[in-house]
């Protein structure tokens, strides 16, 4: 019955069913126990180290875009305005690198990945994504990863712009994955129907990088 639309039938909630029924983005598959909050071979640190290659680009709020491109129904590109138009969120994370540091406890606030990806619709053969940024790294993640629940496209950390060392304007954060794959001066998304590896995937890192599993490297 037409009549009968619930409140909670809004174009979200009934993608999310959609997703639920389809076990599309269905994560669950890191190997994090319920008890161990640092993962093995990782020491916690209280400050927040920089690492990139080396290049670090700034970009104006003014100049920066996000171009999305690949397997999805709405390609677009976001300048400032409609990425802020987006539904915001706040979460609060750790970080695991790979070069054996851990944070605990860091406070984002951005567009998280499952509100984005409502806006641009992936498309059913999409399965993983090629994230490029403002320096020329790249990096990959399974569609199943990056539509994590705690996973956020960011501008903000403690209440502050993301600066520009850490990677802002915009980085990605996929908090359950080591922090290579979290993106720093993010510029482009694409979708693709196979993962295929990023910059530091074709130099022996991982291609997927769980942290409680220690895939730091790749076996070859
Ligand atoms: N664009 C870009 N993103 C990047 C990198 C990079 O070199 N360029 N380095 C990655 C690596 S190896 C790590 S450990 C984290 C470091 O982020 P931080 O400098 O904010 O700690 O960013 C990741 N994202
Ligand atoms: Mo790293």
């Amino acid at each position: 019955m037409a009549d009968d639309i619930q409140p909670e039938d809004s174009k979200l909630t009934i993608t999310k069913r959609k997703w639920a029924g389809e076990g599309k983005f269905l994560t669950g598959r890191v190997s994090r126990p319920e008890t161990e909050r640092l993962p093995p071979g990782q020491h916690l640190v209280k400050n927040w180290p920089v690492l990139d290659l080396g290049q670090q680009p700034r970009i104006s709020t003014s100049q920066w875009k996000l171009d999305v491109r690949g397997l999805v129904n709405h390609p677009k590109t976001f300048d400032w305005a409609a990425f802020q138009a987006l539904p915001q969120s706040e979460m609060r994370s750790d970080i695991h690198c790979v070069t054996t540091w851990s944070r605990y406890d860091n406070n984002w606030k951005g567009v998280s990945t499952r509100d984005f990806l409502d806006a641009v619709d992936p498309k059913d053969e999409a399965v993983a994504v090629m994230l490029t940024s403002y320096d020329g790294y790249t990096t990959n993640l399974l569609l199943s990863d990056f539509a994590s629940p705690d996973a956020i496209i960011v501008h903000s950390w403690e209440g502050q712009p993301l600066t520009e060392e850490h990677g802002g304007p915009v980085r990605l954060v996929v908090p359950h994955l080591y922090f290579w794959k979290s993106a720093k001066w993010l510029h482009r998304i694409e979708f693709l129907d196979r993962d295929s590896a990023g910059f530091w995937e074709n130099n022996g890192y991982h291609m997927r990088g769980d942290p409680w599993s220690e895939e730091r490297y790749s076996d070859d």
